[in-house]
């Protein structure tokens, strides 16, 4: 069964950016869960940001998961990146991640590598900048197996990186790792970007893909752009796709507003009788 999911960011410098809920994260569960959401997505500061003794009760009090954490605050607060060329910044950026995947981990939550794995250039060459993703992807993979989560790695548009921008080169990217426990995010809106076909994209991130950012074209809730979301919807269902559709879109017009559309738009897609 595919679930929803819908962001909640805690991040003030990330206060513009593209999340659902900002600031409360009580708030977000709350009314993430009155709107039948099954779970959350956190965009953190940090691990200590959300003690657990106030937030295993409140999952617990709503039902709701915790779908996936952010490691975004890694780039947007300290600007660690997985291919800095300063070895310590790089070091840093995988403890970071480490850290976010003990934070995740006990809820089942697997952390996402977005912005954290930074860009080549700048003195540092494509081929170096990979070898270093890679080997920072193996050591993570494995650190999230003791909570029997996979580490999830999301291919981003060419504005925002030039190391892996569509599926088939993050299946590639994958494909040459030691570690077999990283996913690939399948996001809608950089994809409509980068790739030929979305719905043909992901068939060929199939079992690849662990993490969905449901979004529409220009960031918008879902049903606020031109995105065609039928040939995807089949094609996630083609692929046997069993993980979240998490809403990582502007609060656009307002939050409230954004977390209905998206419901309402994953109840038609995901929901609808055959
Ligand atoms: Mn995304």
């Amino acid at each position: 069964m595919i679930r929803s999911a819908v962001t909640v960011s805690l991040v003030e410098q990330a206060r513009s950016g593209p999340f659902v809920f900002h600031d409360d994260l009580e708030l977000g569960i709350r009314k993430a869960a009155d709107l039948g959401y099954h779970a959350v997505e956190i965009f953190a500061p940090g691990p200590d940001a959300v003690p657990a003794p106030k937030l295993q009760p409140l999952l617990k009090s709503t039902g709701l998961q915790v779908a996936a954490v952010g490691t975004g605050a890694g780039w947007v607060i300290h600007k660690l990146s997985l291919t800095s060329p300063d070895e310590s910044i790089r070091r840093a950026a995988i403890n970071f991640i480490s850290s976010m995947i003990d934070f995740g981990g006990p809820y089942g939550a697997p952390a996402i590598i977005g912005s954290m794995q930074g860009r080549h250039g700048d003195g540092v060459t494509p081929e170096q900048a990979r070898d270093w993703l890679r080997s920072a992807l193996d050591e993570l993979g494995e650190a999230a197996l003791r909570y029997n989560v996979p580490l999830i790695y999301e291919p981003l548009n060419r504005y925002e990186t030039n190391l892996t921008n569509t599926m088939t080169a993050g299946v590639e990217l994958l494909q040459s790792l030691q570690t077999d426990n990283v996913r690939l995010l399948a996001d809608l809106f950089h994809m409509q970007i980068e790739e030929v076909d979305v719905a043909a994209a992901i068939g060929h991130g199939g079992r690849f893909i662990g993490h969905v950012h449901f979004v529409d074209s220009n960031r918008r809730p879902v049903g606020c752009g031109h995105m065609n979301y039928g040939p995807i919807v089949a094609a996630l269902n083609d692929i046997g796709y069993e993980g979240y559709v998490s809403a990582e879109a502007f609060p656009w017009p307002d939050s409230d507003t954004a977390a209905a559309q998206t419901m309402r738009a994953y109840r038609y897609w995901f929901e609808r009788p055959e």
